[in-house]
């Protein structure tokens, strides 16, 4: 008695105030389970697409076609199927879409459908979510992981396309790599936040805050950024580098134009290897332990070059580069391309095919880094899937705007309820 009977998705609204997709899945024992779709700001261009309706209305950013998808396309055509057959539904959708980038339905249509079966399946299995998906993972893969809670990265200074200042980098983040676990990890992440605030206002710089919860005043230069978050790290007596690491996402692709990395709050133009250059002494000077999107998403050459001199002793995440896609994954692993795949499941289209990518990027000893999208629900489905999944790090903002806290609270009453579960700490010693 678990076999999917209808499907009912309506328009909700994302943390940007966007229209987004929210669908729920009726079952026939009377169950039923609902899922909402992130989207994203500093999008890759080889992403699965997100079907937007265009027009006047909602600035063109309505889903009422996806939404008609999913009620007239998808629909029909699992009517029956068992929830906790998550591999089938999914390859049944993609199959009927029948495009590379899903763009018949729309991957927003299609994800929306694919999640509300992941928790629906949950719910009838009687698991906790990230139980059950750690069991969906080994069917589709036939590989047990153990699984973890996670070390947090808080992007607490936001930049670039998240925010209305002049940093150029997108995300300043925290990593509380030496705490004992999540929970102080949280504690300390809070604490610096609140430091960090503290600090701005002493400075008389803005405390508004970006897309992702994190301050975004204007500042002299990355640097500064950088100085600020050890500021309040030290201000909270903990040690920088050892309790708490930083970690940077650049985001290049958004600032790349005619060949050259174009920092417009610096007033540099870099050519690829001066960029590299540019991370090497960032990452000499400060403790950052890993750099997203070092690089544009196709300067290849880039890439190579930033990992030959970085790769050894800094994550180098790809998430333009990669886009989820265990197409483009592996082109990275054939190349040396970084040596960390961000995973954004909104970016491919179906949880199967996140778990796939997850693990291809296991068996190359990339590791995985679970993320939220800029324009995020109150949905904390990602937090499960980073413990289900046992990637080790989840990056879901600062620790500010319950779209961004709701994946952080999950958390934490997954830690209260496991009391052995282990906490990933130093995933970088
Ligand atoms: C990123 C994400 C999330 P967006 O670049 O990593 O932080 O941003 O969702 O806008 O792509
Ligand atoms: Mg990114």
């Amino acid at each position: 008695m678990s076999n999917i009977q209808s499907i009912q998705a309506i328009q909700v609204f994302d943390s940007r105030g966007s229209p987004t997709i929210s669908c729920e899945i009726h079952l026939n024992n009377g169950s039923s389970f609902i899922s909402m779709v992130p989207s994203g700001a500093s999008t890759g261009s080889r992403e699965a697409l997100e079907l937007r309706d265009g027009g006047k209305d909602y600035m063109g950013k309505g889903v009422m076609n996806a939404i008609d998808n999913i009620h007239n396309l998808i629909a029909p055509a699992l009517i029956g199927f068992d929830v906790r057959d998550q591999q089938s539904i999914d390859e049944k959708m993609i199959a009927l879409d029948g495009s590379i980038t899903k763009s018949n339905f729309g991957a927003n249509a299609i994800l929306g459908v694919s999640l509300a079966v992941l928790g629906a399946g949950a719910k009838v299995s009687e698991q906790p979510l990230y139980k059950y998906i750690n069991n969906v993972f080994h069917e589709i893969n036939s590989v047990k992981l153990d699984m973890q809670l996670p070390v947090p990265m808080l992007n607490i200074i936001n930049g670039g396309e998240h925010a209305d200042n002049n940093i150029d980098i997108q995300e300043f983040m925290i990593m509380p790599v030496g705490a004992t676990s999540f929970s102080q990890g949280m504690q300390w992440s809070v604490e610096i936040y609140g430091g960090l605030k503290k600090l701005l206002q002493q400075r008389n710089l803005s405390t508004g805050v970006g897309d992702e919860g994190g301050f975004a005043p204007n500042l002299q230069s990355h640097e500064e950024a950088i100085e600020l978050i050890i500021e309040a790290i030290e201000s909270n007596n903990l040690k920088p580098g050892l309790d708490v690491s930083l970690a940077l996402d650049c985001a290049a692709t958004e600032f790349y134009e005619n060949n050259l990395y174009s920092l417009k709050g610096e007033a540099l133009k870099l050519t690829s290897p001066e960029f590299s250059k540019y991370l090497e002494s960032l990452s000499s000077s400060y403790p950052i332990v890993s750099i997203e999107d070092g690089m544009d998403e196709s300067d290849y050459k880039g890439w190579k070059t930033l990992t030959d001199a970085l790769g050894s002793k800094c994550q180098l995440v790809g998430d333009d580069l990669f886009v989820t896609n265990v197409a483009e994954l592996q082109k990275g692993i054939d190349e040396s391309l970084g040596n960390s795949i961000l995973i954004k499941f909104n970016q491919i289209g179906t949880i199967t095919e996140t778990m796939q990518t997850i693990h291809l990027a296991n068996e190359h000893h990339f590791s995985s880094v679970i993320s939220h999208r800029s324009g995020e629900t109150e949905d904390s489905i990602i937090a499960d899937l980073c413990v289900g999944l046992g990637t080790g790090q989840i990056k879901t903002g600062a620790p500010c705007r319950s779209d961004r806290v709701a994946k952080y609270n999950r958390l934490l009453w997954i830690e209260a309820k496991n009391k052995n579960l282990k906490f990933a700490g130093n995933v970088f010693s």
